[in-house]
């Protein structure tokens, strides 16, 4: 069982209480102890089973969540969640995945109109009884319809943070049972898509049947979906589905090239390959029936003229021209990281201390970390006034007089209120080191409100970035309406930053979005928006999103050393006016 899997387990207690009416403290609890257990980079389900760890060691696992997560692990369900459940019609869970829907509309529609399957929700739409409770205007009902349109088509995508939980976990355990030469996961995974829709292995092995054998017998599969002697499909628990195929050795690098994709990738290769009366395939590249390359990727790029392309590049947008042109970018990479610029502590929603954080950031051998609390707006989690966040930028003061190695940037994740204006005095944000502005309030406005929000805080003389520009939460949420080519123009003329946020949840700015941005001239922040210490490695998904927008190490701020970072930040530029 992965760390996701018993992460579903809290947030479908969260929501069954939420729809039983039951104290939002509680239902916090939950969510927070999803959020914890998702973001949990180490396999808890190992720790319980080795005891080589307490789960209450872990930030935010007290003993009775360490309790609950025990009986997840070991007998597969919580009973707490079987007792919620069996209190409900088994359909209303199902409603969750609309988008729109959370566990508050979902209450109400079963309350009000006793809807309690995905049916019943289209009998009550088409009989116009859903826009006449509050709450339920006509954009709503229209995003409701498409919604349960969608929940019967598109497939479930996972998260690529999950995907990558559950790949490392089977190829280490496809490793072990021996016999296999190379084991690659191709596919969106090796491009680093956001989310994944499935997993495609590639392995050689003198003896396929044996590691196809093993690959059925895995123990987080629910369903052999099909088993041959080089091919075999499983699906997990969880609901992911995993291809496993075994090649030849002098065909692998086209069998990964052919399955890392994307499809739009590989229909411009074979026509690269046509022009110059060659064959491609999954098998190599062919002249006739002599195949000339096959082996490994490299080689079959380069019999066709071509560098040899990072996945992250693989769309068609482009990249085969740059390829052939030796123009590609040498993209940003993890290394190249030297600060985080976006995470919170346990004084507003986080979990960890300042020096938690910093301790953790060190051993990410960062020279600065930007603490980026919330300001008063976002009052669920205790955001900062003035007064607090002053405090808080004392303490920051002292531990950095402590000269630790580290530098920590007095900031803050500044709201741009619903009116425009922003949550905190100039006063206040002149005196930050860092300021990142962002919209969590009044996302149902128009695109002209919210393009006028956002260009106006890029504009504001003390806010140095617009962080998660878009809004968006992946499969939860989508962006909000805006104009941003006019956010892009604004900032590239501000000198504003637009973040990549690498929060798995967010993943924004969106990989062609950034792409554009570029474009424009606009300058990058990296981040995680980590809410606990375990939380910073997430900065390689910031550095996916980067690599995939075809950006450089000089188009992201937080590659350079502090002296040179605040030298480039917007801020460095202003007079203070005192
Ligand atoms: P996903 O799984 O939806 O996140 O996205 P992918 O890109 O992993 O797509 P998938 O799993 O359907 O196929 C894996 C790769 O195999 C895909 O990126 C390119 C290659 N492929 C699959 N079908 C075709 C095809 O019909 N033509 C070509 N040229 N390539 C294909
Ligand atoms: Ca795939
Ligand atoms: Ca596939
Ligand atoms: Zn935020």
């Amino acid at each position: 069982m992965q760390n996701p899997d018993i992460a579903r387990v809290f947030d479908e207690v969260a929501d069954l209480l939420e729809i039983q009416d039951a104290n939002p403290f509680r239902v916090r609890a939950y969510r927070n102890a999803a959020r914890t257990i998702r973001d949990f980079p180490d396999p808890i389900a190992e720790l319980v089973r080795s005891g080589a760890k307490q789960l209450t060691e872990i930030p935010g696992i007290g003993e009775d969540l360490a309790e609950k997560i025990t009986a997840i692990v070991t007998t597969g369900e919580l009973p707490l969640r079987k007792q919620l459940a069996a209190k409900l019609p088994a359909g209303l869970l199902d409603l969750l995945r609309i988008p729109g829907l959370g566990p508050k509309r979902v209450k109400l529609l079963y309350k009000k109109l006793k809807v309690k399957s995905a049916a019943d929700l289209a009998k009550a739409l088409d009989a116009g009884k859903v826009q006449k409770l509050k709450g339920f205007g006509p954009k709503m009902e229209e995003k409701m319809r498409a919604g349960l349109g969608q929940a019967q088509v598109t497939e479930h995508r996972m998260l690529l943070n999950e995907a990558e939980a559950q790949a490392n976990a089977i190829v280490a355990y496809v490793k072990e049972g021996g016999g296999v030469r190379q084991i690659e996961v191709a596919g969106s995974y090796r491009r680093r898509r956001e989310t994944i829709g499935d997993l495609d292995i590639l392995v050689t092995s003198g003896d396929s049947p044996r590691v196809m054998d093993r690959f059925v017998n895995y123990g987080e599969v629910l369903e052999v979906v099909s088993k041959g002697e080089t091919r075999s499909t499983v699906k997990l628990r969880g609901g992911l589905q995993v291809d496993l195929r075994a090649v030849e050795p002098a065909a692998y690098g086209a069998a990964l090239q052919y399955f890392t994709g994307s499809k739009a990738h590989n229909v411009e290769l074979r026509q690269v390959a046509q022009g110059k009366k060659l064959k491609l395939n999954e098998y190599g590249l062919f002249r006739g029936t002599r195949r000339i390359a096959g082996e490994t990727e490299a080689e079959i790029y380069d019999a066709l003229g071509l560098d040899w392309i990072p996945p992250e590049l693989r769309e068609a947008r482009g990249e085969i021209a740059l390829a052939r042109e030796h123009r590609l970018p040498k993209l940003v990479a993890l290394d190249d990281m030297r600060g985080d610029l976006q995470m919170h502590t346990s004084a507003t929603d986080g979990q960890g201390t300042i020096a938690e954080m910093a301790e953790a950031a060190r051993a990410l051998r960062y020279e600065y970390i930007a603490i980026t609390d919330h300001s008063k707006r976002v009052t669920m989690a205790r955001g900062f006034d003035a007064k607090r966040l002053r405090e808080q930028w004392r303490t920051i003061d002292e531990w950095n007089a402590g000269a630790r190695g580290i530098t920590i940037l007095k900031s803050v994740e500044l709201d741009i209120l619903e009116t425009g204006k922003l949550d905190l005095p100039d006063d206040v944000l002149a005196e930050a080191d860092y300021v990142v502005a962002t919209i969590h309030y009044g996302t149902n406005q128009t695109e002209r409100e919210l393009t006028r929000r956002l260009v106006g805080a890029a504009e504001h003389r003390w806010i140095d970035a617009i962080g998660h520009p878009t809004g968006r939460r992946l499969g939860k949420r989508e962006p909000y309406p805006l104009d941003f080519d006019a956010l892009a123009r604004a900032c590239a003329a501000a000198g504003c930053l637009l973040e990549l946020n690498g929060h798995p949840e967010r993943m924004d700015l969106p990989d062609t979005l950034a792409a554009a941005a570029k474009q424009r001239g606009v300058r990058f922040a990296l981040s995680t928006d980590s809410h606990q210490p375990n939380n910073l490695p997430f900065m390689k998904y910031a550095v996916d999103l980067a690599r995939r927008a075809g950006l450089e190490a000089d188009d992201v701020l937080n590659t350079r050393p502090l002296a040179a970072f605040r030298k480039g930040l917007k801020r460095a530029s202003q007079t203070r006016a005192s």
